[in-house]
């Protein structure tokens, strides 16, 4: 079953950190349908489009909030450490009266994994930002690319939802690895594909014979005349198969794919740099180095 529940913000916050663990409330009517297993989705009572879901854990029923305050851990319930806690402290929710017919409960919950959906809209988010916009979560990448993770986390969590366990799959489940975390994670920056300048300490690789570039049918001439260009991005994408550089290329429309002489263009003097992440990147590719595959 699905019930739904709001929060004061602080409330709010401190579930979607994964803080607090166990919310508090009168066992009156309404939560009395509440059963372990079944879904809560909290609001946060000052910005309504915030919400999160958690699965209900285990009830703890109490006789009154006096025996549920000496039972449960209550920086789980959401006080600081050195806060002073007190069952009166649920006057302000609950009137003598209420509290006198009902009992207590503590809810022990645990926050829900987005779907697989909403993971993919999130990481395509967090692409735009450690890639081309840092702005839009408030945040600025070092020269190497980084961004803190903290306040990464913070700047996209005004907007989504978004914590440490989320964050850490999306990084270890891309399917193209695209991120990286520093040794202790307190830093992250995605392995290439950057429109902002930074310095992603890629490596300069001799290349194979042959590298592959994907694109749109449309692009087809344009390419042939002027070679590879960056566009917006600081490098020129290359893929070290053909299926992958299709792949990319039906990202703008009907795909085509050009081999790239890499070998000749290595001879030549061009450089050539490898993510860790495995895409091939290099300034720019005359013509004279490419062949359309049909
Ligand atoms: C095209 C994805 C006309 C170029 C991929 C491409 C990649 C030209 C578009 C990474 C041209 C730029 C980068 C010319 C190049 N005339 N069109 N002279 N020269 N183009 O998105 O390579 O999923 O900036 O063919 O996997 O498509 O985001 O580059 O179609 O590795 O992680 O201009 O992005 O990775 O488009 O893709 P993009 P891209 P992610």
């Amino acid at each position: 079953m699905f019930h739904n529940m709001k929060l004061s913000h602080e409330a709010f916050e401190r579930i979607k950190s994964g803080k607090k663990t166990i919310e508090i409330r009168l066992y009156d009517k309404k939560r009395r349908l509440i059963n372990e297993d079944d879904v809560i989705g909290f609001t946060d009572i000052e910005n309504e489009k915030s919400r999160i879901k958690v699965r209900v854990k285990k009830l703890h029923i109490f006789k009154d909030f006096s025996e549920l305050y000496k039972a449960l851990p209550l920086s789980a319930c959401g006080y600081d450490e050195n806060e002073k806690a007190d069952p009166k402290d649920m006057d302000k929710y609950y009137t003598p009266k209420a509290q006198q017919k009902y009992e207590a409960v503590g809810i022990e919950i645990e926050l829900m994994m987005p779907k697989d959906k909403e993971l993919t809209s999130l990481s395509k988010y967090i692409s735009l930002i450690l890639r081309h916009d840092p702005g839009l979560a408030g945040i600025a990448l070092d020269e190497h690319g980084w961004a803190n993770t903290q306040e990464l986390i913070k700047g996209i969590g005004k907007t989504r939802f978004i914590n440490m366990d989320i964050l850490e799959k999306i990084v270890r489940e891309d399917s193209k690895q695209r991120y990286s975390f520093n040794e202790d994670k307190t830093l992250i920056r995605a392995n290439q594909g950057h429109s902002v300048s930074v310095d992603v300490e890629l490596k300069e690789t001799k290349p194979p014979e042959i590298l592959w570039h994907g694109t749109a049918e449309k692009n087809i001439k344009s390419i042939e005349e002027k070679g590879l260009v960056k566009m917006s991005r600081l490098y020129v994408h290359l893929s070290p198969d053909h299926s992958t550089a299709s792949a990319v290329g039906k990202r703008h429309g009907k795909p085509a794919v050009f081999a790239v002489d890499a070998e000749k263009m290595y001879d030549d003097g061009y450089k050539f740099y490898i993510s860790v992440n495995n895409v091939w990147l290099t300034d720019h590719v005359p013509p004279k180095y490419i062949k359309i595959c049909d």
